[in-house]
């Protein structure tokens, strides 16, 4: 084996570890920080679709907009379970402002606009609303805000 061959298998083996690197950090999600303990409070909300409107609703109601409020006390764990119970992909998310592509508050957030929660399947999120104020959730698939999709959570000082 000639020095070139040598370089170039160097080469080659820098730029698969690079490959390898850029890969691991494009798959592996970065970890959220769990809340510690186990909830104080926990919601099942679902989400879907009504006449024209997409909406929020509790189990055994039908869906709305605005959607039922949630209320918690400022440094409580909130669980939150969502339901799809629409034709259409929907998800849920904790934010300041009324937007479909508003950041999430408290890292609450279930599904999003690329990778929404199909017709018939759930998920949850588990948060600590650890600052006051007044919120929105909301579907963040593009317009579905527009058509009805949210509601209000009140975090109490
Ligand atoms: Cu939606």
């Amino acid at each position: 084996m000639n020095s070139a061959s040598i370089v170039a298998g160097i080469a080659l083996m820098v730029g698969l570890a690079a490959i390898g690197g850029i890969t691991y950090i494009l798959l592996v999600p970065p970890s959220s920080a769990a809340p510690a303990g186990p909830p104080n409070v926990e919601f099942e909300i679902n989400g879907g679709e009504f006449d024209s409107f997409f909406g929020f609703g509790s189990p055994g109601k039908k869906v709305d907009s605005p959607g039922p409020e949630m209320r918690v006390k400022q440094g409580e764990i909130v669980k939150i379970a969502f339901s799809n119970v629409g034709q259409i992909p929907h998800s849920f998310r904790v934010v300041k402002e009324k937007k479909w592509d508003a950041p999430a508050v408290f890292g609450a957030a279930i599904g999003d606009a690329t990778r929404p929660i199909s017709p018939s399947q759930s998920g949850t999120t588990t948060f600590k609303a650890d600052k006051g104020g007044s919120y929105f959730y909301i579907c963040t698939v593009p317009g579905h805000v527009e058509r009805g999709m949210f509601g209000s959570l009140v975090v109490a000082p």
